[in-house]
């Protein structure tokens, strides 16, 4: 496994829109494998396959607690086939936006049908952490950030931040 470089924002790949993988075979596995091996080292909670630089769409996720053990979801064309009406307001902070934080509204539970690492189609249903990581991951597999979701003042000043620290 490797641990691969996460891109940041206003990298222009971040902005595009991820190809489906046509099947789960051992290079795509093993991309998930990476993957996880990278959102661990980078201490997240999910990783899309854009903010490494790949344009397919493949997620990893995993919210466990500290004091469980590691329970990582490796999703390839994940698709929300349903979504709750309920929403609700959770803090979000993005691997490729590093150090900012902001509430962003959502539906509280979605059912994602998803390949796994065998090939196999799944349905997963998820609600609270869950739930708000799966969609922000989907989000950056059609090159939407979770600054996307605010003022274009509150974006602005966000990546402005973003982008000195990175200078620095
Ligand atoms: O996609 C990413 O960049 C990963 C991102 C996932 C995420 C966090 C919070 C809400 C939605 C999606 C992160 O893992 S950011 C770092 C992090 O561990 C974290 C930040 C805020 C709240 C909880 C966790
Ligand atoms: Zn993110």
């Amino acid at each position: 496994m490797a641990v691969l470089d996460i891109l940041v924002a206003p990298h222009p790949v971040l902005k595009q829109k991820a190809k489906p993988v046509d099947k789960v075979d051992a290079r795509i596995a093993k991309l998930m494998d990476d993957m996880v091996e990278t959102m661990y080292a980078a201490k997240g909670i999910g990783l899309a396959a854009p903010q490494i630089g790949i344009l397919e769409r493949v997620i990893v996720v995993d919210v466990h607690d500290k004091d469980e053990k590691p329970n990582p979801i490796r999703l390839a064309n994940p698709e929300i086939v349903w979504k709750s009406d309920e929403t609700s307001v959770c803090e979000e902070g993005c691997l490729s936006v590093p150090d900012q934080y902001a509430e962003v509204t959502r539906p509280s539970s979605v059912r994602v049908r998803y390949l796994d690492e065998t090939n196999e189609t799944r349905e997963i249903e998820a609600d609270g952490m869950l739930a708000t990581c799966i969609q922000h991951e989907i989000d950056h597999l059609n090159g939407v950030l979770f600054v996307d979701y605010l003022s274009m003042l509150k974006r602005n000043m966000i990546l402005r931040k973003v982008q000195k620290m990175q200078r620095a």
